[in-house]
């Protein structure tokens, strides 16, 4: 990881709810998790449960990848390195325990879009000391279906949610935010850059058209001290079997 400015990482994050850092990976290790992904989805994924992955409308294509912290001790060792550990600590007021690594692949020409959300409508924890470090593997153009996030949602509760119909997203807020495309914050990245969002951070992209696929790689963590918020479980829970993941 670069040399962190953590104390204005911690200031936006507080601000915002989401926060750029350029450069959060080398490019030797971006390329090691890419060619690990190529690897997992070739020789690993037909052996793994059906809740591992989301394909694409085509059927063939990943969407997602799921639970990549219980089946790829690789991406799992990566998101516990001591640097990203002392980082999160501070952003989720106490001990950071790795809830999820997983993909966001958005391929090229198929890759579906994401509908406005809050995560904490899927986590479901209280306090909401819960993130994402979304992490470009390849580059995120305007063009590609970049992550729009409304900065400043975090500080307010967790919107009234409908179910999506959209797998690999089934929940999703029930109107769409009214702050306008131009004013929201744009996740551009090079590979290797990350984002850290809050988990009620309002997010979500548009489908990728382009000829040129736009692979993010996830890390969410959570607070030692949080706890299932059973309100918020139970319509999570709906919307889940209303529209199955996988
Ligand atoms: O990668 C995307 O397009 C959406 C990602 C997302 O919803 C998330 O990071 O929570």
């Amino acid at each position: 990881m670069n040399n962190l400015n953590t104390q204005q990482i911690l200031q936006d994050y507080d601000r915002d709810g989401v926060v750029v850092i350029r450069q959060f990976l080398t490019a030797d290790e971006v390329a090691a998790v890419r060619a690990e992904l190529e690897r997992y989805i070739r020789e690993d994924l037909a052996g793994r449960p059906a809740d591992a992955a989301t394909m694409e409308a085509d059927g063939k294509t990943v969407r997602n990848l799921w639970r990549l912290e219980l089946h790829n001790p690789k991406l799992r060792a990566l998101a516990e390195g001591d640097d990203i550990r002392t980082l999160i600590a501070s952003l989720v007021h106490g001990e950071p325990v790795l809830a999820a690594v997983e993909t966001f692949n958005k391929p090229a020409r198929v890759g579906s879009g994401v509908p406005y959300h809050q995560d904490n409508a899927y986590f479901c924890r209280t306090p909401p000391d819960m993130l994402t470090v979304w992490i470009a593997i390849d580059p995120v153009t305007p063009e590609n279906g970049p992550v729009f996030s409304v900065k400043g949602s975090h500080r307010g509760g967790v919107l009234p949610t409908k179910p999506s119909g959209v797998r690999g997203n089934s929940i999703g807020m029930a109107e769409p935010s009214t702050v306008p495309l131009k004013e929201q914050f744009c996740g551009l990245l090079a590979p290797g850059d990350a984002t850290i969002h809050h988990c009620k951070t309002i997010h979500h992209s548009a489908p990728n058209t382009t000829d040129r696929s736009r692979l993010g790689l996830l890390f969410v963590f959570r607070g030692s001290h949080t706890q299932t918020d059973p309100a918020l479980k139970a319509v999570y829970a709906a919307a889940a079997t209303a529209t199955p993941p996988a």
